[in-house]
């Protein structure tokens, strides 16, 4: 697949929606894929000049990368290429977007610029110009940064360029103007076809938002049945409190999908099993799922794997992603059972020896002072979040105290 249309494809539908407005589009009926390729091509055809292209390139357009070096230099940004020669298309993006940030700032009023400023959350007065503005930011945000600027973009989809034929084909004007089409048709075909510079900056700035969505997006699958402690590890992991720890099993009935305070894309989603219930899912909600980017499969070391547990973990497994299998509750098995018990699981289960921990998010107080055994799992997501180009500053430090396994 095209990288362009990779990157649409990783998109939640409705994400995409902005892009097919500017593009024009049709959406209705399309699946992801179709709608991913369909928008790809699009954009790459408006970047390019339509005759040419349909002669010469098969009808796809312009690869992206020389439309982003088109783009980046409309903004004054000259970027270098990479170490292989090529486009640096990342860096090209971080251009075009300080580029349309300054283009606004430098276009309004000092109001406007408060506002464009309370956009990045930062407690410091309105900096005087937009350089000032960019490098505050950066510094204060840090690896979040590329991800807020992008949230800043502000583009209009603007409307179709067929005017000019309604005007020749309909109005009087188009009776005198008629006559003259036949020796001006090569001049109005060349100049219809032109690549449409103003759509392609928008849709760019676009597609760079939707890369920044897509790279800050982190978002964890937390499974398990009844009582095997997810909300508690969700508070454990993440320092989310959903408020509903509770000794009731069944209490997460549905699929939750949270977003963790303080990070700038992290959801987590709690979900009481893969079966039935992903079954009866919102639409919302199962494109949610379809993003899951890594499952944690809790298991009560009370109740132990049973088929039901066998039968979630292997949908988890199913769906292609990493999934950590977390034997939970540790803290109650006798210390000599420990062993064999987790032996047992892991090969119930089927389970590799590195997907596999024992942990405990919310001990009894008698037998440890806080949660057991979290280091491993934060360092597991981390590799793994890495492993799928994810940013792993998305994840939280580790809240509450924390101590190994013994
Ligand atoms: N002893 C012990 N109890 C735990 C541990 N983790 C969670 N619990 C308790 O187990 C019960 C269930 O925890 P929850 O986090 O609500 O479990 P859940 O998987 O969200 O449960 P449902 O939503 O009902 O499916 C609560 O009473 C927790 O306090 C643990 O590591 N050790
Ligand atoms: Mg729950």
């Amino acid at each position: 697949m095209d990288p362009l249309e990779t990157l649409l494809h990783r998109c939640h539908r409705a994400e995409l929606m902005p892009l097919a407005r500017i593009l024009q589009v049709k959406v209705e009926g399309m699946g992801l894929t179709d709608l991913a390729r369909a928008l790809g091509i699009t954009l790459r055809r408006i970047g390019s000049h339509e005759l040419a292209n349909a002669a010469l390139r098969g009808g796809h357009g312009r690869a992206y990368p020389d439309l982003l070096v088109r783009v980046a230099a409309s903004y004054g940004a000259d970027v270098p290429p990479g170490a292989d020669g090529l486009p640096d298309e990342p860096a090209l993006e971080r251009a075009i977007l300080a580029g349309h940030f300054t283009k606004r700032w430098d276009a309004t009023d000092s109001a406007t610029r408060q506002t464009l400023w309370d956009e990045f959350e930062i407690a410091a007065p309105v900096p005087d110009t937009a350089t000032h503005a960019l490098t505050l930011a950066a510094e204060r945000l840090g690896g979040g940064f590329q991800y807020v600027l992008s949230t800043t973009v502000n583009v209009v989809a603007e409307p179709g360029g067929l005017a000019i034929f309604a005007l020749l084909g309909l109005s009087p004007v188009g009776c005198i103007l008629r006559p003259l089409m036949v020796p001006l048709l090569p001049l109005i075909l060349w100049w219809k076809f032109r690549p449409d510079e103003r759509r392609l900056g928008a849709a760019v700035l676009e597609v760079a938002r939707l890369r920044q969505a897509v790279l800050h997006r982190v978002t964890i699958g937390v499974v398990g049945s009844p009582s095997s402690g997810k909300d508690a590890g969700i508070k454990a992991i993440f320092g989310v409190d959903t408020g509903n720890i509770s000794p009731i099993a069944g209490s997460t009935k549905e699929v939750h999908i949270q977003r963790a305070p303080g990070a700038t894309a992290l959801y987590l989603v709690n979900t009481p099993g893969m079966g039935d219930v992903v079954e009866r899912v919102t639409e919302e909600a199962r494109q949610v799922l379809n993003h899951i980017d890594v499952y944690l499969y809790v298991v009560n070391a009370e109740g132990g794997v049973q088929a039901r547990e066998k039968a979630d973990y292997d949908r988890c497994k199913a769906t292609g992603k990493p999934v950590l299998v977390l034997i939970n509750k540790i803290d109650v098995l006798r210390p000599r059972d420990k062993d064999k018990y987790l032996a047992d699981a892991r090969q119930k289960l089927g389970a590799p020896e590195d997907g596999f921990m024992a942990v405990a998010f919310d001990p009894l107080p008698e037998l440890a002072p806080g949660p057991i055994g979290l280091q491993p799992v934060h360092d597991w997501l981390v590799a793994r979040l890495v492993e799928l180009g994810k940013d792993p500053a998305e994840l939280p430090a580790l809240p509450g105290v924390v101590g190994a396994v013994s």
